[in-house]
């Protein structure tokens, strides 16, 4: 990583930060994640020149994963500026956008912390209006918001990335009722953040959408909002596509999968719709000739394997770097037929035993297997082994995702 800073008209050797004397920390730091966003730069530098300084102290940290000379057109941009710039170029750009802005955080000094994009789309000179509302509040979250009087949307191009947006928040608000409270628009990427509301939990590797994390994981007691026009991308290319669409829905699963009692309500639910695969096995199998009974026993691999892609990627995601894929299958699997092999005699026990109607013991079954399923899932699947394989967690993970994205632009 390289962190280079420019004071004022000058520009700073990296290896002189400790040494040389930078300007007291402003009342905010301006936290602008970037990838390749070069033609944006001075344009914005100039909005936060012209609305900023002068009502509020400020300096500018930009945590950059370019591939183009975004970092160099910043450096020389940054002369003019009457306050510091600092540039945080990263050559393994780990977490990807999320990542980005837990560094921007943890480097950023002042009171308070604006987190906004390099496009443009957030107007800089709501940068003060932020502040003041959270301390007129007094809050430690301040959401610039699209969707309360006031705000718009007005620079989502098109239709589509508008309906989208919108189930996007609907979805959000729909699952997480409690926590986003107060928050109209949780996807927002526009938002201050009190210095002393910075927790640890804050600075963990976020997901791809940091204002939802951290509501979710790591949300102030005060939240406020602050209506804004969302503009259109001022220059330069979006970074948004289905592959980013598919990221925010895992990441949706994620949060809302943490705690236990969610992950065994998502466990059922994705175990009830295994019987789709189960039934269609079964119709193309006997179909093709094979007798019912061996039929039954394969048609239930199906469920099985339906089940595992799912509950890995929407319940266990962060968890299973521990095992290889085939030793995770492989359990699955010994585990969801261990508890068709088990159900039948434990009904016969407590029909015969206690007495019980096969359909109150049927039931009875069914839920003590589901829990001893889950359980054992938990356990002997996805719960990390003492001194076992822990390479690449969730954040490498992201950071590989996000470096391929990177080649990939690039090319
Ligand atoms: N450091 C860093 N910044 C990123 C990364 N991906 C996106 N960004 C920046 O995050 C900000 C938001 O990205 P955009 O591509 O504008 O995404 P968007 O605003 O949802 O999409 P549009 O509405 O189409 O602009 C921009 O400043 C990007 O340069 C990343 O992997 N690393
Ligand atoms: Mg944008």
């Amino acid at each position: 990583m390289t962190y280079e800073s420019t004071v004022p008209g000058e520009l700073s050797d990296p290896a002189l930060r400790g040494a040389s004397p930078l300007p007291e920390p402003g009342a905010v730091t301006i936290v602008v994640p970037t990838f390749n966003e070069s033609a944006n730069i001075r344009e914005l530098l100039r909005q936060i020149t012209a609305s900023v300084p002068a009502r509020l102290p400020c300096e500018v940290v930009f945590v950059d994963d370019s591939t183009d000379d975004t970092p160099e057109v910043i450096r020389d941009a940054a002369r003019g500026c009457p306050y510091p710039v600092t540039v945080l170029h990263r050559e393994a750009p780990v977490g990807g956008l999320g990542g980005a802005v837990v560094e921007g955080i943890r480097a950023a000094t002042s009171d308070w912390i604006v987190v906004m994009d390099g496009d443009l789309q957030h107007p800089p000179a709501l940068v003060p209006e932020l502040v003041a509302a959270g301390e007129r509040a007094p809050a430690g979250l301040v959401v610039a918001s699209r969707y309360i009087k006031g705000g718009s949307r007005e620079g989502l191009a098109g239709g589509y990335r508008v309906a989208v947006s919108r189930a996007a928040t609907w979805l959000t608000k729909t699952l997480f009722p409690h926590r986003l409270r107060g928050i109209s628009d949780p996807m927002s990427g526009f938002f201050a953040i009190r210095r002393s509301a910075v927790t640890a939990d804050v600075l963990k590797p976020l997901g791809y959408k940091i204002l939802l994390e951290m509501a979710v994981r790591a949300r102030p007691r005060q939240v406020t909002e602050v209506p804004f026009v969302f503009q259109e991308r001022f220059a330069g290319e979006s970074k948004s596509s289905a592959q980013e669409g598919f990221r925010f829905l895992r990441h949706l699963a994620g949060l809302r999968t943490a705690s236990p009692v969610a992950r065994m309500v998502v466990f059922g639910l994705i175990g009830a719709t295994g019987f789709l695969p189960n039934l269609f096995g079964l119709w193309a199998l006997t179909a093709a000739g094979m007798h019912y009974l061996p039929a039954e026993i394969v048609a239930n691999q199906f469920g099985v394997a339906w089940n595992f892609l799912l509950i890995e990627h929407l319940c266990f995601r962060d968890r299973r770097q521990h095992r290889h894929w085939w030793d995770r299958a492989g359990r699955f699997a010994l585990l969801a037929n261990a508890d068709l092999v088990l159900r039948i005699p434990l009904i016969a026990l407590l029909v015969g035993r206690f007495g019980m109607s096969a359909l109150t013991a049927t039931a009875l079954a069914l839920v003590t297997t589901f829990v001893l399923r889950f359980a054992g899932t938990e356990a002997l699947v996805y719960l990390p082994r003492k001194g076992g394989r822990t390479g690449g967690g969730a954040a490498t993970g992201q950071g590989r995702r996000a470096r391929s994205r990177t080649a990939r632009r690039s090319s």
